[in-house]
């Protein structure tokens, strides 16, 4: 089931204006592309976005009924990716932020509104998904994909005694485990493990989190800070007992090895909404607008997810979703687990020194 047909996305395909263009072979995802000049002649879409998150089919698709060929670069946090766009130097249409560092891009000046009245597909969208507290009247996003964040493990090499975060954070120092290249996340992970909120600007709790993390960093069994698909590869290939994932990275890996296996963490976890921004710098707005309307297509998104195993905010897409994606293996946050707060949203820390915490936290982990 990993791979939906894409011969469903023909008839669903708006085929405009039809240039020919792609007379070289699209940039492979993972890798960085080498041009960062702007190409503004309305035949190329270069798109910044998480690693294995798109089926390229689905992009395959729209080169070739757009005529167009489509660029796609990637990245493993939101902290890189705000890196090399506030670096300059890089010109992309379209990017892939999570909610919570919208509104950094919003203040940065990095974007420009969607245009949700010219998407025809916008209805599509679920409602709760519309009008977040990230971005107030969709102005500048289109909700992507979203899932918690949890803890993995291949069952032929390891079989965990408990479903908790002590599995890292505890004493026991015999697992060899990997962490997320990601802030917001092993903070968040080591707050949730102590019983504090992933979103907390009280300094006391962020020195216990601080210390917690030194420790476990300073562990025998501690492998490597790693993005999602790194650490899924190194699952595969049992190299680790267990892994901090986001949820869809692994199923990518179970789908291919059912010894790969998923859990929330009791004691909670982290979840976000990643969206698609249109960059002001933008050199074909038009095209990536175009672009914004076919992922928003039911049958496009619901090929985007039954690839990636992301979950889906696209209600017309539902009827066409593989029912794991409902479930995610268990791996999906119910109504209760959001009601009683052990799965919270990461959201955008307030302007001030908490941020700046944050960042001294991350960046003392890193050195060591
Ligand atoms: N490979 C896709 C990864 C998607 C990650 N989602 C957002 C996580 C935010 N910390």
């Amino acid at each position: 089931m990993r791979r939906l047909s894409v011969t469903l996305l023909a008839g669903a395909l708006l085929l405009g204006a039809c240039h020919r263009v792609a007379d070289s072979e699209p940039t492979p995802e993972g890798t960085t592309s080498p041009v960062t000049t702007a190409r503004n002649d309305g035949r190329t879409l270069r798109i910044f976005m998480w690693s294995d998150y798109i089926d390229p089919a689905v992009v395959k698709t729209f080169e070739k009924s757009h005529g167009v060929k489509v660029v796609i670069d990637t990245f493993e946090s939101n902290e890189s990716m705000l890196a090399k766009l506030q670096g300059g130097g890089a010109s992309y249409d379209l990017a892939n932020p999570s909610n919570y560092v919208v509104q950094t891009m919003v203040r940065a000046r990095l974007l420009q509104p969607v245009g949700k009245e010219e998407l025809r597909n916008f209805g599509n969208l679920a409602a709760g998904f519309l009008n977040p507290n990230f971005d107030p009247g969709n102005v500048y996003t289109i909700p992507y994909q979203f899932a918690a964040t949890g803890l993995a493990y291949n069952a032929g090499r390891y079989t965990p005694p408990v479903d908790s975060w002590a599995l890292i954070f505890g004493p026991d120092d015999r697992v060899k485990f990997a962490l997320l290249d990601d802030p917001r996340e092993v903070i968040g992970a080591a707050l949730k493990y102590l019983g504090y909120s992933v979103n907390t600007g009280r300094v006391e709790e962020l020195r216990e989190a601080r210390n917690l993390l030194r420790r476990t960093v300073r562990k025998k069994g501690f492998e490597s800070f790693a993005g999602g698909p790194e650490i899924r590869n190194k699952l595969l290939a049992a190299q680790i007992d267990l892994g901090q994932i986001y949820v869809g990275d692994l199923l990518q890996g179970a789908a291919e090895d059912d010894r790969l296996k998923v859990f929330l963490p009791r004691e909670g976890t982290t979840i976000s909404t990643d969206t698609l921004v249109l960059l002001r710098g933008s050199p074909n707005p038009g095209l990536a607008r175009t672009f914004l309307n076919y992922v928003l297509n039911a049958e496009v998104s619901a090929a985007i997810s039954n690839y990636t195993y992301y979950g889906n905010p696209n209600r017309a897409a539902r009827p066409l979703l593989d029912p794991l994606l409902l479930t995610q293996r268990g791996a999906m946050p119910t109504d209760e687990d959001f009601r009683s707060g052990r799965v919270e949203f990461i959201d955008e820390l307030p302007p001030g020194t908490t941020p700046r915490i944050y960042d001294r936290i991350w960046t003392d982990l890193k050195s060591r």
